[in-house]
């Protein structure tokens, strides 16, 4: 490395200090373990074979290298060991694993990457190269690939336009963007990954940088693809798929998998800006139980506390906090209080005086602590890039869940967001867990860290039971810790449709316990539009109406009898399929699976898939198309292959085609695919109102095989859990089912109830482990633990 050092920087190829630099040639190179070091004169390539899927190249252009730590990465290192070969050839060297070929060039580390059937997959255009000069202010890292004819693009997390990026630039920022757009870039979330498709195969990138990057797919040179980022490294890892699936599902281990949250946290939720005072929050939490429409939390925003200080309560709105929560609680209510990061500067305030005391807030770099005005006022800021911060910060809740018994809690405003200039200014310094940084590169990763510090003390103080945690902003890995919103949405039918593509987008980004603001949150929808985006967000994993509240109410019962009906009715169907939700929310935290999958990851070998983007696969078997206009009584939509039922009418609908689902404002699109079996619970009220006695299986006949699991645990808690795997085959005379039941879980039901779904009129008979069975419409009750159902002619 000696040979090309000059003061901490390298000299480009040519040996001078020009402003654009790209790598020279391999003077030479070196194996070590899963490492290979390629060395020019200006710059090291390191590749590292994570599996045979998996290629990292990080780019070394400092002399002493910098440390090479990353908030995005899980903890974990459980990859199995890649089995390749490295072949030095004269112009270049050749890694074959398993699953792929990767040929970099000895004359300037440019490389491409080729599937072991000579596909290639992702070639270097100029590849990598850098403008990395304190003298002439250069401070970017780029990489370029060339763009394929026929290659789409996913992925980046919340961008709110189009779910094809190609043709686009999109820069990862953190901002603050009340009532966006389609057009609106930078949003909330900075995840800087994507998943690329071509002629059927799939790869993905993800470039670890927290700085302010830059993805551009053919918008400025309609040919090469680029990504950049204004400081660090290129650090980026390569991830085959074929399969998209498979994609997310890597990067997901890769960037770290969530625990389970609890059961209600996947109920609904009611919020607002702000429920406030007390009797309020329990008119509308009573309006709920007396109206019948389920409901598992409540949300309090910022007007709770004393002028806005976190961790207070206002004396005038909630002088009993503990008693109210309490109350709320003996309801079937989950009280979810928000936290913003600003602490108000204020020589009586606790928190404050405990930070200052401690030497928590983050300073200018030239000394004095940083300010900036948000909801309190004049606020300083914890650094949460500093390990004993996040410590003292999980500390904090301890009053409110501990003692005042909140269940979860919700961080905003954590961009971060202030008044005057938007966010932060660029020279204030961040500790980075012991790698000294500006906020260039600390401000992408400062949401994600709250996050981090917030989850860590509502799982210290909420144990034995599971924390629920969300966020605004935050970065790759922020999944680990928290479930998402998408931030300041408008009450519009646009609106609709962008929330429906930001969960999509968030899903494959590693980030499925995603929502939006259901009914918009600036400005008022009508009963139709609140009802029809109800519908959709049945199908997001975070299922909240949230408002601004300085106009109309946004309660289900707001837009008169008929709609709350309907709003009911949506919510029922939520509540009966948690048993689906929560399998599927567990095969997410398991395999790191995506819960909701865009069309092109339910039908990818189907070219027409990837020009859609209002249907969407929830888990295994279900296929979802909201209703995104005003007064229609139904629409037309792209089914992918294979045989789906319509679930309104047990209509059989053949796939790869488009299909008119008919969708009356009481119903709206869902189809369940062929063999599955889907698992539901009565409607409850709230998810531990009573135990349930039966569980309901639906079980939709093929001829075929098809297999469904579920997963059952006691909604919380870290106890027992049971993974239950159902196999069904069917032919023209027969359908069989088999049970298997792994764990020690023991369910509070004792038996199933059968429902069969188009099944042969020739098929009549029922046998449950050799006993003939009464059947009746279709349906009979069986016990829980058998193994084998058969039905025959
Ligand atoms: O400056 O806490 O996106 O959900 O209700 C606005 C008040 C601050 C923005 C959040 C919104 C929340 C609101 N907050």
């Amino acid at each position: 490395m000696e040979v090309f050092q000059e003061g901490n920087y390298m000299l480009n190829a040519l040996g001078d200090k020009r402003m654009v630099n790209s790598p020279g040639k391999v003077n030479n190179w070196k194996q070590e373990g899963n490492i290979l070091h390629f060395f020019t004169d200006n710059s090291e390539l390191r590749v590292t074979i994570i599996s045979d899927r998996i290629i990292r190249f990080r780019y070394i252009i400092e002399n002493p290298e910098p440390s090479d730590f990353s908030y995005a990465l899980a903890d974990y290192t459980d990859w199995e060991a890649p089995t390749y070969e490295v072949k030095d050839k004269d112009d270049h060297v050749r890694i074959t694993t398993d699953r792929l070929i990767c040929i970099i060039d000895k004359a300037n580390t440019t490389h491409k990457i080729l599937d072991k059937s000579g596909n290639v997959l992702c070639e270097d255009e100029k590849g990598f190269h850098w403008e990395y000069n304190k003298e002439q202010g250069g401070d970017i890292v780029i990489s370029s690939k060339k763009l394929l004819a026929s290659e789409h693009f996913f992925g980046l997390g919340d961008k709110p336009c189009s779910l094809d990026l190609r043709g686009k630039r999109f820069q990862n920022w953190g901002s603050d963007t009340y009532g966006y757009t389609k057009k609106s870039d930078p949003l909330y979330k900075n995840i800087p990954f994507y998943v690329a498709l071509h002629k059927k195969i799939a790869y993905g990138i993800f470039m670890d940088n927290s700085f302010r990057s830059f993805f551009d797919f053919g918008s400025e040179r309609g040919d090469v693809t680029s990504f950049w980022a204004q400081g660090g490294e290129m650090n980026y890892y390569f991830i085959y798929g074929p399969e998209m699936e498979t994609i997310t599902q890597d990067y997901t281990h890769l960037t770290g998998k969530p625990e389970l949250p609890p059961l209600w946290a996947l109920g609904y939720h009611q919020c607002k800006w702000s429920y406030y005072p007390e009797k309020k929050v329990k008119d509308v939490c009573n309006e709920f139980r007396e109206r019948k429409i389920p409901i598992d939390a409540i949300y309090l925003d910022i007007d709770y506390m004393e002028g806005f200080r976190c961790f207070t309560w206002s004396k005038d709105y909630f002088p009993k906090p503990k008693k109210m929560v309490k109350e709320l609680a003996d309801d079937g209510f989950k009280t979810v209080v928000i936290i913003d990061p600003g602490i108000k500067i204020d020589k009586d305030y606790w928190v404050y005086n405990e930070a200052i005391a401690k030497d928590y807030f983050c300073k200018r770099a030239d000394g004095p602590l940083m300010k900036g005005s948000v909801w309190p006022g004049l606020c300083n800021f914890p650094d949460f890039t500093k390990p004993v911060v996040r410590d003292w910060w999980a500390d904090l809740f301890k009053g409110l869940i501990a003692g005042d018994g909140i269940k979860g809690v919700w961080n905003d405003m954590n961009e971060p967001a202030v008044f005057e200039d938007g966010t932060f200014p660029l020279d204030v310094r961040h500790d980075y867990d012991g790698n000294p940084c500006s906020h260039r590169k600390a401000h992408n990763v400062y949401g994600m860290q709250m996050a981090r510090a917030t989850y860590e003390g509502v799982k210290k103080y909420a144990a034995p039971n599971r924390p629920f945690i969300i966020t605004r902003s935050g970065y790759a890995g922020m999944q680990r810790y928290s479930s998402v919103w998408t931030g300041d949405n408008v009450a519009s039918w646009d609106h609709l449709k962008i929330a429906n593509v930001q969960c999509q987008r968030l899903s494959i980004s590693g980030i499925s316990f995603a929502g939006s603001d259901i009914g918009g949150f600036i400005e008022t929808p009508d009963g139709e539009l609140y009802v029809r985006w109800l519908q959709m967000a049945v199908f997001h994993p975070f299922f909240r109406t949230h408002s601004s509240g300085d106009h109309g109410d946004q309660e289900p019962w707001s837009f008169g009898e008929e709609y709350a009906d309907l709003a009911r009715e949506a919510i029922e169907l939520r509540y009966q399929l948690l048993p689906y939700i929560y399998s599927t929310f567990w095969q997410y935290t398991k395999f790191g699976t995506p819960m909701i999958k865009p069309l092109s990851y339910v039908g990818q070998k189907d070219t027409e898939t990837y020009y859609r983007m209002e249907e969407f696969g929830f888990g295994d078997h279900l296929l979802v198309c909201p209703i995104s206009e005003p007064n229609v009584e139904g629409r037309w939509m792209y089914l992918p292959e294979g045989n789906w039922y319509y679930y309104w009418d047990d209509q059989v609908f053949e796939g790869k085609d488009e299909v008119w689902a008919s969708a009356p404002i009481n119903q709206f699109p869902i189809f369940i695919k062929e063999g599955a079996i889907i698992p539901t619970a009565p409607i409850l009220q709230y998810v531990d109102e009573k135990k349930i006695e039966t569980l309901t299986l639906h079980i939709y006949y093929k001829n075929g095989s098809e297999t469904s699991t579920l997963y059952e645990d006691a909604g919380d808690g870290y106890d027992e859990s049971n993974i239950v795997t159902f196999n069904l085959s069917g032919t023209k005379k027969n359908l069989l089912i088999s049970q298997s039941r792994e764990g020690k879980y023991k369910p509070t039901y004792k038996s199933y109830k059968v429902v069969f779904h188009g099944i042969p009129e020739t098929i009549k008979t029922l046998i449950v482990d050799g006993k003939k069975t009464d059947i009746e419409n279709n349906s009979a009750v069986i016990d829980f633990r058998f193994q084998q159902l058969e039905l025959l002619g």
